[in-house]
């Protein structure tokens, strides 16, 4: 077999098997357009802010699925209210895999692979969300409650052994300095776990990166 048939097979398993569709029906009180952030969608499928579908209205979404393994993630992309749609949750990960990916030894997978979208939110004093649109903010929104997949301030019990951690800034206007605090932080400075960088938004990184903090 030829180089070129193989490629040609890989092509027919990456668009007839894996284009993935998905039907977005607007059950809101306001436009939606779906963006998926980081495919290289066709442009009637890309979720660009003036291409709105419209309360009560559908639109199937096709995703070629072709690139290769790397972390992606959607969220509302309308005109006019994009932050606050995904402030109030309207955002989430799509995570995309290959071969080459899964057959990198020591490299955590499945329930090891673990990925945090990290949102910080403001609450009123009765426990609702508080909402920039009702209270005039069209700016900014740090918050004071991080989120971690939806949950605020959650708790993760974990394995001794490695993890791959995926983190996702979906935030309004916070940025993040992540570092891993040492058990016994009495005696040796804070920042000082180190670990392995492996991947950033695009791909896996060609070399692995030891450090200590990451900001983003
Ligand atoms: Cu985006």
């Amino acid at each position: 077999m030829s180089g070129y048939e193989i490629q040609e097979k890989h092509h027919s398993i990456v668009f007839n098997i894996l284009t993935l569709s998905a039907k977005f029906i607007n059950h809101s009180d306001r436009t939606n357009s779906v963006h998926l952030h980081g495919s290289y969608s066709r442009a009637p499928f890309d979720g660009w802010a003036d291409d709105v579908t419209e309360v009560g209205q559908y639109k199937d979404y096709y995703y070629p699925n072709a690139q290769n393994a790397r972390t992606l993630w959607y969220h509302d992309h309308a005109i006019e209210h994009t932050a606050e749609n995904a402030y109030m949750g309207q955002a989430g990960f799509y995570i995309m895999h290959d071969e080459q990916e899964l057959a990198i030894p020591g490299l955590p997978q499945g329930d090891y692979d673990i990925p945090m979208a990290l949102t910080s939110k403001r609450y009123n004093n009765d426990g609702s969300l508080w909402s920039p649109e009702k209270n005039g903010e069209d700016k900014n929104l740090f918050g004071d409650i991080v989120h971690v997949n939806g949950q605020p301030w959650p708790y993760f019990k974990v394995e001794p052994r490695k993890y791959r951690l995926r983190f996702l800034n979906a935030a309004i206007s916070r940025s993040w300095e992540l570092y891993f605090e040492s058990a016994a932080k009495a005696k040796i400075p804070m920042k000082v776990r180190p670990y392995s960088f492996v991947a950033s938004a695009p791909s896996l990184v060609p070399v692995r990166i030891t450090t200590s903090e990451t900001l983003f």
